[in-house]
């Protein structure tokens, strides 16, 4: 049991429970699988929180004791709780329109470079910040992101994990702690900000009911619990000069470093520096990720990925593509009508069949990812020989090989439970298993099965679909 960690992931289409066993290098098992996903009731976007919950016990319980419990999520969602303790309405999810056109009145009233110059936080409509400027906080006494969220329901006690608060555009990217004079610049109520806690501490024990029911009690420390951070963390990188692209439903493609970049060309480029684990920067950029593919699937009931992939690969290369990044695909709805109007647009034919829509897709994330790691590399002046492609996109094969021949570098890809791996070896590490994030890389490297991917292909090709697509 000493060396057995459970890690709590929960992704925007998927959350799992996975067990860890580092007693003979690192194995890792999924436990429990369940769905997530956006439920519109009336006019409002949620996440299901509680029934996440219900899924998250049910896992734990199958996995039986171990020496710790982690728990990441998604970022920037945060369910508020009243004076008692009880939650005072159900989360919004991130893609709810409730914060059109805040983020503009934001930086009117406090001014972009200011904002960006304290947080160091890329513009995204639903950062935190946007989205308690657009709900009732009234009687509201904390606000928990959703890991926090279920540490406290785990626990009983509350506390801001750094990496995810580094996504409210909140924190001071310079000292990471809360950004006090921001904060009550925006009227926001200070009181509501809990502490902040590090990787690797304590969150508290289990309460006594929570123990009952999943028939066994440990403690449950702070990981990073950024989905993202934890990916990262999990790099199988074996020097320093890699960019990494923790590719799901979002891919988050850019380069570690030990300070923020917060220059004006960054900030045009809308790069973030998020916080990574033991003081790194996340110097990345969003791009739209596999959630343009999730959502066309969806809107062809019935259809078989993998038959898709297979037949997306014989497609004509470079026929259509978008930039994936445009704001018109980031809330649910009909993915190919979108992506068809887009086409149009720009002047080009929509794709004919739903694999040439897949191949569109895949083309386009694949030139976002190339801008994404060229960007990262000039705006942070770091060398890059390497990209590292971890997540579930890493079993995409097609998007891997495309990747790597539109960033004209090679690819490796995997592991694809990153963010599962991150989440446990730095409950290992607290538990003195492994030394520091070189050690934790390298024992991901040794352990876990990986594939590499050449560039091919005509560069050219390449620049011109960009100059088609940007
Ligand atoms: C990835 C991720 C991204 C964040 C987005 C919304 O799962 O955490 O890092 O920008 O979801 O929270």
């Amino acid at each position: 049991m000493s060396s057995r960690f459970a890690a709590v992931d929960l992704g925007a289409s998927s959350g799992r429970v996975m067990l860890a066993d580092l007693s003979d290098g690192l194995r890792l098992t999924e436990v429990h699988r369940f769905p997530n996903g956006p439920v519109r009731a009336a006019d409002r976007l949620y996440w299901d929180v509680l029934g996440l919950y219900r899924e998250i016990l049910a896992g734990l319980r199958e996995a039986g004791p171990v020496s710790s419990v982690g728990v990441d999520s998604w970022a920037v969602d945060y369910g508020l709780l009243d004076e008692s303790g009880a939650l005072m309405g159900n989360p919004v999810h991130y893609r709810d329109d409730r914060t059109r056109g805040v983020a503009e009145q934001v930086a009117a009233a406090v001014g972009a470079e200011t904002l960006y110059d304290v947080s160091g936080l890329q513009v995204l409509p639903f950062n935190t910040v946007y989205q308690l400027l657009a709900d009732r906080l009234d009687g509201a006494a904390a606000m928990l992101l959703i890991p926090d969220l279920i540490g406290y329901w785990l626990t009983g006690e509350r506390g801001a994990e750094v990496t995810n608060a580094s996504t409210t555009g909140l924190l001071d990217v310079r000292t990471r702690s809360w950004a006090l004079p921001l904060i009550e610049r925006l009227g926001l109520p200070s009181g509501i900000f809990p502490p902040l806690r590090q990787p690797g501490e304590a969150v508290g024990g289990m309460r006594r009911h929570v123990a009952a029911e999943i028939g066994w009690s440990a403690p449950v420390r702070a990981v990073g619990s950024h989905d993202t951070a934890s990916a990262v963390a999990a790099v199988p990188a074996t020097g320093a000069a890699f960019a990494y692209i923790s590719c799901g439903t979002w891919s988050l493609a850019g380069v570690e470093l030990p300070e923020p970049v917060l220059t004006a060309g960054s900030r045009a480029a809308n790069f973030t520096n998020e916080a990574g684990i033991d003081g790194t920067v996340r110097y990345l950029r969003n791009v739209m990720g596999l959630w343009l593919l999730q959502e066309c699937l969806r809107a062809w009931p019935g259809s078989d990925l993998g038959e898709l992939l297979a037949a997306a690969e014989r497609e004509r290369p470079f026929a259509a593509v978008v930039n994936p990044d445009e704001p018109v695909f980031l809330p649910p709805g009909d993915m190919p009508a979108r992506i068809a109007a887009e086409c149009r647009r720009t002047g080009q034919r929509p794709p004919a069949s739903p694999a040439a829509y897949v191949r569109c897709v895949l083309e386009s994330l694949a030139l976002g990812h190339r801008r994404a790691v060229r960007q990262a590399m000039e705006l942070s002046g770091r060398k890059v020989e390497v990209v590292h492609l971890v997540g579930g996109g890493s079993r995409n094969e097609l998007l891997c090989r495309l990747t790597a021949d539109a960033c004209g570098l090679p690819v490796v890809a995997g592991p694809a439970e990153a963010t599962a791996l991150g989440n446990v070896l730095v409950q290992a590490r607290a538990a003195g298993l492994v030394a520091d994030l070189k050690e934790m890389r390298t024992l991901v490297a040794a352990t876990q099965p990986l594939r590499r991917y050449e560039p091919s292909g005509d560069p050219g090709a390449w620049d011109d679909a960009a100059a088609r697509a940007f």
